[in-house]
Order: C-alpha cells, then structure tokens, then sequence
C-alpha cells in the first residue's frame, strides 16, 4: 500500500502561492495569481495549497475589525473567482501553526546579511529614506534611515520559507518581484538539509505563469496595481460595479498622441489598458491591437476596454454576491482546509523536530 501511494506520488508537484487579505483583491491580483491558480488546480499532476497570508499582512500596521472584514472578503472572492475546495486546500496561515514553529527553526539558520539584500523590505519603508544611493547595508547601519523597520517585515521571507517548505512544496507561482525571496527559500533549504545531513526539504521552483500580465496602475502606469495604494481610481476592484469600473477606465492615464499603439516605455498607460483588454478576452495582444485598429477616439477605446472587463468580472461578481450571503459555507471551508494543512505541517514539524534533537 505504502509502495503504491509512493508510486503516486512520484513525479507530482505541490503547489503552493498565498495572497495578503489587505483588500479586496484587484483585476492585476485576478490576471497575474488567481485566475491562473484556478488552472494549476486542474492540472492532474498537481496538488494545490492556497492561503490567506494573514501572518505577512500584519507586517504592515493592519486595523483588526478591517482585517478580520478583508479575510471573510478574500475568501469569498477567492472562491468566486473558481478555486474549488475539492481540488484546492484553501486556508488561513494563522490557523496552521506550522509556519510559525518552522520560522523561528529557520531564524536560527539564516544569516542576517541574507535578508539584508532583500530588496521588499527598502521598497516599503517611506521613500525619503529609501534614497536612490543609500545602500541596503548602509541603511541598517543607520539607524534614522529605518525608523519604522518593524523586525516582521525584515524577516518575512523567512515566513514565506516555512509557508513553502512546510508542505515540502515542489513549486510556487510568484511574479517577478518575489523570485529573490524564492531563492531565500531555496537556500535555506539546502542549508537545513546540509546542517542536518537529511533531504527534508525540496528545492521549489518557480512557476512564472506564461502570459501573465503585471497589471499597472490606473492613474500611475508605470507602477503596479495594488491593493494598498491609497487612490481608489489607481485600481478595478473585483466588487467595482460596471459604471463605476466604466469611470475608473475612462479616467485611466493615457497620452495624447493618436490610435493605438502597444508600446510600454512611451505609452505605458495605453499599452496597460491593451494588456487588460488581451487578458480578460484571453487574446495575444497583437490581436487586441488589431481590434482598435479603427477605434474612432480614446474615449471608444476605453469604453471597449471597460466593456471586455465588466464581461469578464460580472460571473465572477454575481458568485461573490452569492457568497457573501452564505458565511457559514464560506467559514466551513475555511475550517476544512486549516484541518487538512495543519495535519500535514504538524507531521512535518515534527519530523524536523526529531532531526535537531528537540523531541525526545
Ligand atoms: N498589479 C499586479 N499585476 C499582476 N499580479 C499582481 N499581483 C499583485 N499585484 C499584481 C499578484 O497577486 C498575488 C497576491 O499578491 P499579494 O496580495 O500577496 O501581495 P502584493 O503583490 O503586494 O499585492 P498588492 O495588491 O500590491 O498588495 P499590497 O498592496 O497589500 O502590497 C501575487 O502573486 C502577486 O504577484
């Protein structure tokens, strides 16, 4: 029996990625994570792990009653956009208290100069401080550069090491900008298994989703799209009504120059509203240029945008109204899946446990 479960293991992935509930999630969380974390989760080699990364959010200064608000939305948005609770595990990090217990085994393992060149960390502190010259090491040698430094946010990418390895996790879809934090995670576990001369822990590799568009901001292009920034018109809610997604489109920061074009260095506004439009239509984006082609002004454009997107949300919005009026199936699914996770992260646990010598 033993033998056979092996066999059917052999050669399949464990997936595992997360989401900060620090909002409603946006159209760039929907194109660039979930929506392809509802394809992963159909893949026949694949077994799917998704949380709430509740424990990252609250590296950032998070108002209770709000986060408590934003994680029932998050689970229902997740399940909204299609994650099935048959195929997926879906649960609450702070539920699982694995990723805790495994952090702090690998804070004993990880040299500070490591997380000192991750670069999340400089990114959220205020930018003044940031300054273009000021080098990571310079800055935490100054003490003035890094007020407001809380040690959870300096040292988050170990917590993501555990969330990945305490499923033993194989691969993680991430973005770009977390693929230093993957290799932290990487090393640390060729460090573990080399310090307890075991083959714990797995290498996890990434999935950069093919096509996966970054989502740029509505009113700054050149940045992304984020749940956190401040301007509600920077962003296209899963929740935004049609007319108001219609507005937000409208009010988009493009140029003056005529037709359109895809050109992402002169044009980034165009060029992002092109990008949304080929992904919600789930066409190549020379397709979506060639549909403008005769688009008589930037007005028409933008409604034809905002059009292909509210097609796209409105499924997905009628689910999350139905959803957000049934909070005993949502809270029972997150029930289910923290059991499952935790069975699975308490036996392992346990097994790194057993090799350091702290059980008996
Ligand atoms: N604009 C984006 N375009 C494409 N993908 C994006 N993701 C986030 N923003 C975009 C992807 O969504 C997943 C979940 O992200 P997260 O919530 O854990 O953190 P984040 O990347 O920091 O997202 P936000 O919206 O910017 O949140 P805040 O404002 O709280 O920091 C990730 O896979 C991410 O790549």
């Amino acid at each position: 029996m033993a033998a056979k479960q092996a066999l059917a293991q052999q050669g399949r992935r464990l997936i595992l990625s997360g989401i900060q509930p620090t909002g409603i999630p946006h159209l760039g969380n929907y194109l660039g994570a979930l929506n392809n974390w509802v394809k992963l989760q159909q893949e026949p080699d694949a077994t799917t792990y998704y949380m709430f990364a509740d424990l990252h959010a609250i590296t950032m200064p998070q108002d209770p009653a709000t986060l408590r608000r934003n994680k029932l939305d998050m689970a229902a948005s997740l399940l909204a956009c299609g994650i099935d609770p048959k195929r997926s595990v879906l649960f609450e990090q702070s539920r699982v208290p694995g990723h805790a217990d495994l952090m702090w085994v690998f804070n004993c393992l990880t040299p500070v100069g490591w997380l000192g060149r991750m670069t999340q960390w400089k990114s959220k502190m205020d930018a003044s401080a940031r300054g273009n010259k000021v080098s990571h090491a310079e800055m935490l040698a100054d003490e003035s550069l890094t007020t407001g430094l809380k040690m959870g946010l300096f040292d988050y990418p170990v917590l993501q090491a555990a969330d990945i390895l305490i499923y033993k996790a194989t691969h993680v879809p991430v973005g770009e900008d977390q693929l230093q934090h993957l290799e932290l995670a990487r090393d640390i576990a060729k460090v573990f298994n080399k310090t307890f001369k075991s083959n714990t822990f797995p290498k996890p590799n990434p999935i950069i989703p093919q096509g996966t568009k970054r989502v740029m901001s509505l009113r700054v292009p050149t940045s992304k799209m984020s749940k956190s920034d401040p301007s509600d018109h920077s962003k296209i809610n899963l929740t935004d009504a049609p007319e108001l997604i219609q507005s937000k489109i409208r009010r988009a920061v493009t140029d003056s120059i005529q037709g359109v074009t895809y050109d992402v260095e002169n044009r980034p506004g165009v060029s992002n509203l092109i990008s949304i439009y080929s992904a919600v239509r789930d066409i190549e984006i020379h397709d979506a240029v060639k549909e403008f082609e005769n688009v008589k002004s930037t007005q028409a454009f933008k409604d034809q945008v905002a059009a292909a997107v509210i097609d796209r949300l409105t499924p997905i919005q009628n689910e999350l109204k139905r959803l957000q009026d049934d909070q005993g199936y949502v809270m029972q699914v997150l029930e289910e899946g923290a059991t499952k996770a935790s069975e699975v992260a308490a036996k392992n646990v346990e097994e790194v446990y057993k090799l350091m010598g702290l059980r008996l």
